[in-house]
This record gives structure tokens, C-alpha cells and sequence, in this order.
């Protein structure tokens, strides 16, 4: 079972917490979840596929919960989506209705009753069937969508679970987004397939987080470096059990930072929406600063040299990095064009370089593509954003790339030849995408320096940048 502690069967035979989530100022007992949950799932029972604007709110938590008790895809729409990308998701995804919170005025809506409740016993649905549909981006084009299957969710929750000796009795805290894998799959699904507390803090603030009381906090490194930057909220953390970094590579430095203000190296963990997470350092294995750990339970990894042969496990040779195992997805929604260039043989193809030492250590060393940006631990594709970009009658080029940042770890830059206002230019792109996919600077020159081929030398604007 997918949720296990909120098997109705679960909750009757005693198995009641009175404070499973903290959400938006508001605590559900596991017996409320149960019941309220279970009523959205009598409403949306049988439809197709439903999206939810996935804010940090009970609403939003009651919708997914419920559209999984049900059997029923759900589509977790970023709570800052703008105007274009809701449209292409929408479209894409065949959603029939917004369940709770409308996202816009094109899809009937099915509301989320907070006080409701259902004791009906839903079947639990097959384990290939798909549980939700997260939207990402690659280096052209709009967003994919990516099925996500029970069992895939399953698999890695067990498998963390083992790797952080996670139980019921934590509490997990964090602040993240719930429309992609880190806030939504491991944090929410994670937290009540353990039958653990989850507290949702809002805004990631240092702050949030040092008043929140958990044993085990979620991060991007951009939450991490700005705790590491705070010194009283970071040693408020000192008696948590642990500390978990992802989503992006954590800095060395902050990493050091953590452990000295906090006492605790922190877990570093990798993966992606594609593949979920596959990667960990462990409990009770090492912690290295710039090393994401070995490979959780039922994973394999590999890695490809430039040459197309397998590279050695030597902590040395870079290689492409290919994983396979259960956690792993079968293909984009509707896309076989996109998900044959994702598999080599059966491996998916995550995209990054990295090493991997005799001792199953891999490290992380960068992305294939200059056009995958990794901003504040969201990813974004450069292509979506100079499209958008080309849509303002002001623009007549565009070149997008990621600039290192200390704060964000990349942050957006665009390269813009055209009479637009960078202002307005910022946030056009916010209003027709998503508010994080704007870029945080718009830089106007005269000409775009390209190759012989006409190709923009995206290296030289990301470095020439710094
Ligand atoms: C400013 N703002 C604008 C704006 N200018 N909004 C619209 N248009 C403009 N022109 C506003 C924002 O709306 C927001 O408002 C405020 O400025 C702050 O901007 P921000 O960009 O939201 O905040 P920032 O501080 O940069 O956010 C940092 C962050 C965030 C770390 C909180 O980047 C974040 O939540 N990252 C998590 C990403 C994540 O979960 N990734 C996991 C992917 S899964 P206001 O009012 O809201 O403050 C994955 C797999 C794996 O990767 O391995 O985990
Ligand atoms: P997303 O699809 O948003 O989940 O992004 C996945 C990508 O995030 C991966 O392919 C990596 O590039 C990056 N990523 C995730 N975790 C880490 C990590 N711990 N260290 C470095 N990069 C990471």
C-alpha cells in the first residue's frame, strides 16, 4: 500500500497520531487525513487525470491524498505557474478538473472540503498504475511529464527509509515546493507512507526552520546556505537526527559550515524527477563533502566515457552517469521521441558527469548540457525560457544560461538583443512561465557571440558572466 498509515484499516486498529501533518498553520490528526482525504477520493473516483495547484496548503494535501486513494492521476501545477506553462500543462496532461484551489477559469473545479469526511474502502490500485504527473523541464522545448508509478514511490521510500533509519517516530520538516519530487514525493508521500509527523514550514526561512522541531529537515542547498549564514537558527538545529541535502550539488563550504554551527555532517542525497532518488550517504556510512553517497537499495549505476565504452570505478575517470532500478520511470507522458534519447539499453540517462570511487562513492561533477540550468534547486530549461523570451515584440534574439551564484547555485541570466525593457522583460517571462524561472538579470548587447555555424557560444556568455 501505497500510504500505508492511512490504510482506514490502519487508523481503526489504533494506528491514530493526532498530529500526522502541520500544514499552512493547520495540524490533521492521521484520522482526519483518512476521512477527509477519502472523501475527495469519492469525488474524483473514475475521472481521468485531475491537476491541483499545488500551494503549501491542507487543500492541497487532501486533493493529491485523495486522488491516490482513488487510483487517479494527479497533475501537482506549480503555485506560481504563469499563463503559458499552465496552458501547455494543462493541455499535455488531458486534466479534466482542478481539484480544491481553481488554477484558472478553463477546467470545471471539484472542490476539497476540509471537514468532510468518508470512511468508504477504496481497492488499492494497481502498483504500475500512475500516481502523479510532474512536469520538467529538458534543455529545449516546454516541460515533459513525467508518470510516476506507485511502485516507483514505494520502492524509494522503503529504500531511504533504510539508508536514514527513517520510522514513525520522526518528525520531517521542510519548506518546499509540493509539485516536484523533493518536497511533494519524498517529504509529503515519504512522511505517510512512514507513518511519520510532517510539518510543512511555509517559506524555508533559517528561522522556520529552527523553530519547527523535527528529527530529520529537507533542503536544497540554497535553504542550506542561508541556515549555514545564520548562526543562531543553524545551532537551534543541533538536536535534530539529521540534516538532508538535494535537489543540487551542496557547496563544500556549507557543507563544513553546517557541521561546525549544527553538529551534524549532512546527508547528501541524488536523483531526479525522472529516476527519483537513487543515490545516498547513509546513516551510518560516510558523509564526504561533494560526494552524493552509493546507491540505494535496488539501484545500479554505471558510467559511460566519452567513447561510448564503460569508465572505471576509479574516483577519477568522469563518465556519463546511467542508473537503473525500481524507483525509476518508463517514459515522458506522450512523448517516445524524448523517451528513446532517455534510455541507453534500458539505463536512463540522467543528464550528469560524474565519478564514481572504488568504494561505490559517486560525486556529482556538472550536467552534459549548458542549456539544463539548476537555479535555487529547481531545474529549468534555457530553450523554454529564450522562447518566452522571443514572444515580447521587443526581443529579436535571445541566449539563456546559468551563472554561478553563490546563494542560488545558478542563477538565470538572459542575453537579450532587442529594444525591451529588462524590467518588463523579467517579468514577462514570470507571467507567461513560472515566477521561478524569471531571469534574475536580462543583459542587453548588440550582437550574440556565435560560431562559424551560427551557433551562440552559451559557454562563453555563462563564464564571460561571472
Ligand atoms: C520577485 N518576485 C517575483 C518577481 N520578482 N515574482 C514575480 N515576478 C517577478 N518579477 C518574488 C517571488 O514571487 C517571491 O515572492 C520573491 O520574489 C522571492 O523570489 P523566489 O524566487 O521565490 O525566492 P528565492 O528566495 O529565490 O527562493 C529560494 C528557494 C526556492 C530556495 C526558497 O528556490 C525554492 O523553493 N527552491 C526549491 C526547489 C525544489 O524544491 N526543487 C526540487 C526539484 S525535485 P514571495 O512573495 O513568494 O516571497 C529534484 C529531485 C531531487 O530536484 O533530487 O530532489
Ligand atoms: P529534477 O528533475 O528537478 O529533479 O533535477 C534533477 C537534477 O538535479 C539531476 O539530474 C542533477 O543534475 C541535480 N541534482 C539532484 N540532486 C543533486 C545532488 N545531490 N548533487 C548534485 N546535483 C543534484
Amino acid at each position: 500500500m501505497l500510504l500505508a498509515s492511512l490504510n482506514p484499516a490502519a487508523v481503526a486498529a489504533g494506528g491514530d497520531r493526532s498530529d500526522a501533518v502541520t500544514i499552512d498553520g493547520t495540524t490533521l490528526s492521521r484520522s482526519d487525513l483518512v476521512g477527509a482525504a477519502t472523501s475527495v477520493a469519492e469525488r474524483v473516483a473514475g475521472l481521468p487525470r485531475v491537476a491541483v495547484l499545488a500551494e503549501p496548503t491542507v487543500s492541497t494535501v487532501l486533493a493529491i491524498v485523495g486522488a491516490l486513494i482513488a487510483g487517479v492521476p494527479v497533475i501537482p501545477v506549480p503555485s506560481d505557474v504563469g499563463a503559458a506553462e499552465r496552458a501547455h500543462i494543462l493541455g499535455d496532461s488531458g486534466a479534466v478538473a482542478w481539484l480544491g484551489a481553481p488554477g484558472d477559469d478553463t477546467l470545471p473545479v471539484v472542490p476539497v472540503r476540509v471537514h468532510a469526511r468518508s470512511w468508504h474502502r477504496y481497492r488499492e490500485p494497481d502498483p504500475d498504475a500512475v500516481a502523479l504527473i510532474i512536469y520538467t523541464s529538458g534543455t529545449t522545448g516546454a516541460p515533459k511529464g513525467v508518470p510516476v508509478r506507485r511502485a516507483q514511490i514505494a520502492a524509494d521510500i522503503d529504500a531511504l527509509a533504510k539508508a536514514w533509519a527513517w520510522t514513525a517516530d520522526d518528525t520531517l520538516v521542510h519548506g518546499l515546493p509540493l509539485f516536484h519530487v523533493h518536497g511533494l514525493v519524498l517529504g509529503l508521500l515519504g512522511s505517510l507512507r512512514i507513518g511519520n509527523r510532517f510539518c510543512h514550514t511555509g517559506k524555508p526561512t533559517p528561522e522556520a526552520y529552527a523553530t519547527a522541531g523535527g528529527t530529520m529537515y529537507f533542503g536544497v542547498p540554497t535553504v542550506w546556505s542561508r541556515i549555514a549564514a545564520n548562526p543562531e537558527a543553524a545551532s537551534a538545529l543541533r538536536g535534530a537526527r539529521l540534516l538532508i541535502s538535494g535537489s543540487a550539488a551542496l557547496p563544500t563550504p556549507v557543507f563544513e559550515r553546517l557541521r561546525e554551527l549544527t553538529g551534524h555532517a549532512p546527508i547528501e542525497r541524488y536523483g531526479s524527477t525522472e529516476s527519483l532518488i537513487t543515490l545516498s550517504t547513509t546513516v551510518d556510512g560516510e558523509r564526504r563533502p561533494g560526494w552524493v553517497g552509493t546507491p540505494l537499495d535496488g539501484v545500479s549505476t554505471r558510467l559511460v566515457g566519452e567513447d561510448g565504452t564503460l569508465a572505471p570505478h576509479d574516483g577519477e575517470t568522469i563518465g556519463r552517469l546511467e542508473v537503473r532500478g525500481p524507483m525509476v520511470f518508463g517514459g515522458y507522458l506522450g512523448r517516445p521521441d524524448a523517451t528513446e534519447e532517455a534510455f541507453d539499453d534500458g539505463w536512463y540517462r540522467t543528464g550528469d558527469v560524474a565519478v564514481i570511487g572504488a568504494d561505490g562513492m559517486h560525486r556529482i561533477v556538472g550536467r552534459e548540457s549548458v542549456d539544463l540550468i539548476k537555479t535555487g534547486g529547481y531545474r529549468v530549461g534555457a530553450g523554454e525560457i529564450e522562447t518566452a523570451l522571443l514572444g515580447h515584440p521587443g526581443v529579436a534574439e535571445a541566449a539563456v544560461v546559468g551563472v554561478d551564484d553563490e546563494d542560488l547555485g545558478q542563477r538565470i541570466v538572459a542575453y537579450v538583443v532587442g529594444d525591451a525593457d529588462e524590467a518588463e522583460l523579467i517579468d514577462y517571462v514570470a507571467q507567461q512561465l513560472s515566477a521561478h524561472k524569471r531571469p534574475r538579470e536580462v543583459r542587453k548587447v548588440d550582437t550574440l557571440p556565435r560560431n562559424a555555424m551560427g551557433k551562440v557560444l552559451k559557454r562563453q556568455l555563462a563564464g564571460g558572466a561571472k
